[in-house]
């Protein structure tokens, strides 16, 4: 029993025995992976690099391979974004500011529309993916999420496509897990997706509490946290 406490302790399914583990979910055609923000500007040597983004880059070349429902995502600023703290005369990146839709952090410049560091990751080997969607190309509102604007009405058009392909459950994977995977993550499960972030496949920014205050949000929404082995691929 001591043994077996231990194994269950661990944070690896790889060592829990075989008969106790849950059984791995297999990725069917109402299932499709989100593969959020896998740009330049968020990996290392980015304008907005999010520490250690470059390791999700082969977890989720490996487990992408086992969905045929891919959509990939790119943050697609305007030049002077609103969200740019350069766009606001005396305010620094990480700081904040009200919008007439809340409260805005406010970044580096970022995924400006068609440079380089908009671009997906050179890395990513994904060539089945059926849709890039692009979000945040409205100059004056931000847009985290892959299905709504930051005004929280605008549509990007994600949901309806989704159900037009009868797609039940979402998985998520991608940069940053406290911004533009988490506010994906709780705007899917408004839209009635079976929602599920792959923690290992993520990596956070974590300004000012971000990261457990995204994963309290999150886990209250039923969003269910896996890992990139409870995945059968
Ligand atoms: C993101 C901050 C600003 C993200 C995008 O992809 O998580 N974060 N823009
Ligand atoms: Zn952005």
């Amino acid at each position: 029993l001591a043994g077996l406490g231990a194994a269950l302790g661990g944070t690896a399914m790889s060592s829990i025995p075989t008969e106790l583990r849950a059984s791995p979910i297999k990725p069917d055609d109402a299932s499709a992976l989100l593969v959020i923000d896998v740009q330049n500007c968020f990996l290392p040597g980015g304008s907005l690099a999010v520490k250690d983004g470059d390791q999700v880059v082969p977890i989720i070349n490996r487990i992408a391979k086992g969905f045929a429902n891919v959509v990939m995502t790119q943050d697609w600023h305007t030049a002077g974004h609103i969200s740019f703290a350069s766009t606001h005369s005396g305010k620094k990146p990480f700081e904040t500011i009200d919008l007439p839709y809340g409260k805005q952090v406010l970044w580096p410049d970022h995924c400006v529309q068609g440079t380089e560091g908009a671009s997906l990751s050179k890395n990513l080997s994904i060539p089945h993916a059926g849709l890039v969607i692009r979000k945040g190309f409205n100059k004056n509102v931000d847009s985290y999420s892959a299905f709504t604007e930051a005004d929280g009405k605008t549509t990007t058009g994600l949901a309806a496509y989704l159900n037009a392909r009868k797609v039940k459950r979402v998985f998520l994977a991608g940069l940053a897990t406290d911004f533009c995977v988490a506010w994906s993550a709780l705007d899917a499960r408004k839209a009635g997706f079976e929602t599920y972030v792959i923690e290992d496949a993520c990596r956070g920014i974590d300004t000012q509490g971000s990261l457990a205050k995204a994963w309290a949000d999150m886990t209250k929404a039923g969003v269910k946290r896996i890992k990139s082995e409870d995945i059968a691929v």
